[in-house]
């Protein structure tokens, strides 16, 4: 360990970020990926993954009683999302502010939604709101032996 990573250690919050069937469709993976990597935060899980529906369905249960609910499970089980942890201070809310409001025609310019995507049916990527969902969500895409802990080259030019 680094000294100036030990301190903040308790800080350290993880999110769980997935590019959507249609942004894994329309070609837009590295884009979105390069976007949480140029930030600083730090990438320790990656798949492509077939959601079952299942999944799906824990993942949004708390959204089962919306009108939406079956037309958001289909479009998640749709085809293959990219699934993604990532790690760092403030991470959680960070990448929600990257990623930009739900329905992409208000997401600002700049965001993911707000460059990527115009209709909240098909918002291109999903980010955790919440540290504990962070932790929920990591733990029910991923195995353990899926995700690693590592120390990028550049952590010392990150954070002072
Ligand atoms: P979030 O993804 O910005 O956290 P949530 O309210 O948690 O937004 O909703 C989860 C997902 O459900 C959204 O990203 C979007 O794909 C879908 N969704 C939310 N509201 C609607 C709607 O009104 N119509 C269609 N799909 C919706
Ligand atoms: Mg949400």
């Amino acid at each position: 360990f680094l000294p100036h990573l030990v301190a903040s250690l308790e800080q350290v919050e993880q999110t769980y970020i997935m590019v959507k069937p249609d942004g894994v469709q329309r070609g837009l993976v590295g884009e979105i990926i390069s976007r949480f990597e140029r930030k600083g935060f730090k990438l320790t899980g990656l798949k492509l993954f077939q959601c079952p529906k299942e999944l799906a369905e824990e993942h949004y249960k708390d959204l089962k009683t919306k009108s939406f609910y079956p037309t958001l499970i289909d479009y998640i089980t749709s085809g293959p999302v990219v699934c993604m942890v990532w790690e760092g201070v403030g991470v959680v809310a960070s990448a929600r502010k990257l990623i930009g409001s739900t329905n992409p025609l208000q997401a600002e310019p700049g965001t993911i939604r707000g460059d990527l995507a115009v209709q909240t049916g098909r918002n291109v990527v999903h980010g955790s709101d919440s540290p504990e969902n962070g932790k929920r969500e990591t733990a029910l895409w991923f195995k353990e032996g899926e995700l690693y802990e590592w120390t990028p080259a550049q952590a010392p030019w990150l954070m002072e």
